[in-house]
């Protein structure tokens, strides 16, 4: 496939660049960390989505390089942030399955500078079932090192709850299927309640994902649910949009 070759060189050829989104505080309102997210500007496509472009690579292997670039990078700008926020890092299956995943991000935190617990790596469920022990062993591994394992899109995967269990998760991701209109629909709301629950008797944080709303987001503040990311707080954006907030100025 055409896309498949143009991505092997994505990165080498420049085209390749993060925006970041901001994670806030519910109670607050105070930015507490950035989700890196990429983007590919295909110099005749424009911009091509990574829900396209991430599945070829992870077929093609590409994600490796593409994955360490990633991570390389958000680790470097988060470094250069006055304000020790957290960043997070998409990770793909590929990745979680690399026997260099762990000595790669030991090498970039260490070559960054960036304090492990500011890093937050996200991985579906989905990343995990192919080879859960595997999985798990590379899990415990990244834990070791300081940084934060979040559970990406809960509630969408395979068998949510066991995952749960099996895994060394630090946060929830709820998804933005379950936060989209979860003021006005009683059953979203129901869904989502349960998972707040869910996070307070493991003690895990929970984020919801997609809030575009203050219907929604109040929904949220009433059910105590810690940290919002989505339209409403901020798109994703290049990082010199964010500067009053890495940077603490006005
Ligand atoms: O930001 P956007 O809605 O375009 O992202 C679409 C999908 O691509 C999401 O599932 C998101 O998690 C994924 N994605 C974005 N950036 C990365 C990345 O750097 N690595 C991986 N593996 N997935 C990413
Ligand atoms: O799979 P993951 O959760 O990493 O993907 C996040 C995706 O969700 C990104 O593509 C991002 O652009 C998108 N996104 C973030 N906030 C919102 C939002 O408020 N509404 C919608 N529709 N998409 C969002
Ligand atoms: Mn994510
Ligand atoms: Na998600």
């Amino acid at each position: 496939r055409m896309l498949e070759h143009d991505l092997r060189h994505a990165v080498a050829r420049g085209q390749m660049h993060l925006v970041y989104q901001p994670q806030t505080d519910v109670g607050s309102g105070e930015v507490i960390g950035f989700e890196a997210l990429l983007r590919w500007k295909h110099p005749e496509r424009g911009f091509v989505s990574p829900a396209v472009f991430i599945p070829i690579a992870e077929e093609s292997d590409a994600i490796l390089r593409i994955g360490e670039w990633v991570l390389r990078e958000a680790c470097r700008e988060a470094a250069t942030w006055p304000r020790p926020l957290s960043i997070a890092v998409n990770v793909s299956a590929v990745q979680i399955h690399s026997p260099h995943f762990v000595g790669l991000v030991h090498e970039v935190l260490l070559r960054t500078g960036l304090a492990p617990h500011r890093l937050e790596v996200e991985v579906t469920e989905t990343a995990l079932i192919s080879d859960p022990n595997r999985a798990l062993l590379t899990l415990r591994q990244l834990k070791a090192l300081g940084l934060r394992i979040a559970m990406d899109d809960f509630g969408t995967g395979y068998s949510s709850l066991s995952n749960l269990r099996s895994f060394p998760f630090d946060k929830i991701k709820i998804d933005q299927s379950f936060v989209r209109s979860v003021d006005s629909n009683e059953q979203t709301a129901a869904i989502v309640r349960s998972v707040l629950g869910l996070g307070r008797g493991l003690g895990l944080p929970v984020l919801a994902e997609g809030v575009e709303t203050e219907a929604e987001l109040g929904f949220l503040a009433a059910e105590q649910c810690h940290a919002a990311q989505g339209y409403l707080m901020g798109r994703p954006s290049p990082i010199d949009r964010f500067a009053q907030h890495t940077h603490g100025t006005a």
